[in-house]
């Protein structure tokens, strides 16, 4: 009890010595008691992670965003994240439909959107009207989850109101841009890019390919790291390098996923 009361005290001490945003706002969240209630609008089986993930939302929420008006307040999206099942050498065991199947469940990833939350972030770091909050497999909030990270990473997609799987939700995964007919191809499959280490010419195109269910943005390393558009299962993109070098690489959505282009 005393030791718990210390930590409190010493997390708002720090965040008032550093005056960085503070997540209480993930107080704000409560557990979604009926989200297996709601619409199950997708599943992704998380291979550089080993997890099964369902994704469910409100109804009022994806009615919306078929209806392409934005999402409402009110809006709870879950994430539940499974461990895959794995054999006793800890490869993933797919069903006969070729996909994960669910193990045991690791936690419930919770964003919930009401009219007039945020306003207390800093631009940088706002994510609209949507809160950020974890709970444990028992239902409880997570205390070390990172709430920060939620922030930075769901930012980027702010064209898409914040939701990373928008086109899941609303049922649509718009076209893909053709291959050009020149350049470099890269596979992204099963959370690898094939090959990791690709070869291009100055000036020539590379075009990554995504051939999985989730979605996959290249993101060059360096301070000003260019980033592709996300792409979507069977979307491309495209990007030129003006200059020789070894170009370095990760997915912006899941960060241990790495390549490298070298330009000559
Ligand atoms: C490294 C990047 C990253 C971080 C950090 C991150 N997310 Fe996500 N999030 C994703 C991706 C990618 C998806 C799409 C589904 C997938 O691939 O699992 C997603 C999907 C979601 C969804 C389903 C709705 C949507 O936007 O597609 C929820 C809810 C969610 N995340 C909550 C959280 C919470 C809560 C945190 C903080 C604890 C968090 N996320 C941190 C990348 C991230
Ligand atoms: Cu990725």
């Amino acid at each position: 009890m005393f030791a718990r009361r210390l930590t409190t005290l010493c997390l708002v001490s720090f965040t008032a010595l550093t005056g960085s945003a503070a997540f209480a706002g993930a107080d704000k969240v409560a557990f979604p008691e009926n989200w297996d209630k709601g619409v199950l609008y997708g599943t992704v089986d998380r291979h550089d992670i080993k997890q099964y993930r369902e994704l469910y939302s409100t109804k009022a929420a994806v009615d919306a965003v078929k209806a392409g008006k934005p999402i409402p307040s009110g809006t709870v999206l879950t994430l539940v994240q499974y461990k895959a099942k794995v054999d006793d050498k800890g490869n993933v065991v797919k069903g006969t439909d070729g996909k994960f199947q669910k193990g045991d469940l690791v936690a419930y990833t919770v964003m919930e959107k009401r009219a007039g939350w945020g306003t207390e972030y800093k631009d940088d770091i706002r994510n609209g009207e949507w809160e950020y909050q974890v709970f444990t497999a028992d239902k409880k909030p997570n205390e070390k989850a990172n709430i920060n990270g939620c922030f930075q990473c769901h930012k980027p997609h702010e064209k898409q109101d914040f939701v990373i799987s928008l086109a899941k939700l609303s049922g649509t995964a718009p076209g893909a841009k053709p291959v050009p007919k020149s350049g470099t191809v890269v596979a992204v499959a099963d959370f690898l890019f094939g090959p990791e280490k690709a070869e291009a010419k100055v000036g020539q195109p590379v075009t990554w390919a995504n051939m999985d269910d989730s979605p996959h943005q290249v993101t060059l390393s360096g301070p000003n790291g260019r980033r592709s558009g996300v792409m979507l299962k069977g979307q491309t993109e495209t990007m030129t390098f003006d200059a020789p070098g070894v170009y370095s690489y990760i997915c912006g959505l899941h960060p241990n996923m790495k390549g490298t282009v070298e330009v000559k």
